[in-house]
């Protein structure tokens, strides 16, 4: 009921509507749209109510709300079933958790802050509050294990295009789940799955963003590598219209790789990359690895070039750009 008045007062900017009126467009009792106002308002909204004239909503909250997200829709698989925390340990965490209890494909893991965000091998992620998009997508394709990559792949495209939508940025992609602006990292991707041999069970799709993070907000040595939408571009970013570019972009693109399969990831991702033609440094835990990127492959492994003209493929591992 409290989505349907906020829908109601959406619908009407500006205007003032009485309680009579929501009521009986609503089919509940004018306490009860009370009741409901009052909560909102305890959620962030500003609403102002008139003796008189009724309710007008002034401004809603920066907040991640679900219905707000929802708000102008195209969301498309990702508006079903969306979890909305204050505060998590891990996004990641939570969906897996999800996902084992049998979540459907599509189901989305926000929140505010994390206290235990985590990268890739175990690193941390810094997720302060209210600040950036902190959040984790449940998908169930019928696909191999070898090809989940491409899910990480195809949320880099989504989290790019909509980052230049929102905000203008140049946001390019480096292999295999960084965004970067003006050479620094703004967000990173973390996919994890559970499969058998031949059949994925799920994959958790974790992306953060740093939207409106400060200097201060990093501690000095991610500092030195990273950024946020707002440092980059001096004014703060509306999280909620970017969740939802983000979620609608994917939404799109998932729906094609279901259909044509990795072919169009696969040229959004040229696109949208800032990797190949570089010369780079690939390390992984054990190796080091410099060369030219040239490609990436049908399973989105990256193609290196070395100094003796031997092409290598990399499944995985950390990208240094060292120019062209
Ligand atoms: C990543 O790992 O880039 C994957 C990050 C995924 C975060 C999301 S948030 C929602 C979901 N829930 C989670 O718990 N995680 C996912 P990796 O490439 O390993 O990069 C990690 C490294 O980036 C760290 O070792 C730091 O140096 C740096 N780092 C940490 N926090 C950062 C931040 N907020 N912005 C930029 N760099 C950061």
């Amino acid at each position: 009921m409290k989505e349907a008045i906020l829908e109601v007062l959406r619908r009407h900017p500006g205007e003032y509507l009485s309680g009579e009126e929501l009521s009986r467009g609503l089919g509940v009792s004018r306490t009860a749209i009370w009741k409901h106002i009052q909560a909102l308002r305890e959620a962030g909204y500003q609403i102002d109510s008139q003796p008189r004239r009724g309710h007008c909503l002034l401004a809603v909250p920066d907040l991640l709300y679900p219905e707000e997200i929802r708000a102008g829709g195209r969301l498309g698989l990702f508006g079903r079933e969306i979890h909305y925390l204050t505060e998590v340990g891990s996004t990641n965490e939570t969906a897996r958790s999800l996902a084992e209890e049998g979540a459907p494909e599509g189901t989305i893991v926000l929140a505010e802050i994390q206290t235990g965000g985590r990268g890739r091998l175990g690193r941390m992620w810094v997720s302060p509050f209210g600040k950036g998009i902190w959040m984790s997508l449940i998908l169930r394709p019928p696909i191999a294990p070898p090809a989940a990559p491409h899910l990480t792949l195809a949320a880099a495209v989504a989290v790019a295009r909509a980052v230049r939508e929102v905000t203008g940025l140049p946001a390019g992609i480096k292999w295999p789940n960084d965004l970067l602006v003006n050479g620094r990292k703004v967000c990173g991707i973390l996919t994890e799955m559970k499969a058998e041999v031949d059949a994925v069970h799920y994959i958790v799709v974790g992306i953060g963003i740093n939207v409106n993070l400060r200097a201060e907000d990093l501690p000095p040595d991610v500092r030195e590598l990273a950024t946020s939408l707002m440092m980059e571009l001096g004014a703060a970013v509306p999280r909620v219209r970017l969740a939802r570019e983000v979620l609608s972009r994917l939404s799109e693109l998932y729906s094609l790789y279901l259909q044509e399969g990795f072919p169009p990831v696969r040229e959004a991702w040229k696109e949208m990359n800032i990797t190949l033609g570089k010369r780079v440094k690939v390390s992984s835990t054990w190796d080091e690895y410099h060369g030219t990127a040239v490609d990436i492959d049908n399973e989105g492994a990256l193609l290196v070039r070395g100094e003796d003209g031997q092409q290598r493929r990399f499944y995985a591992g950390d990208v240094t750009l060292r120019g062209s």
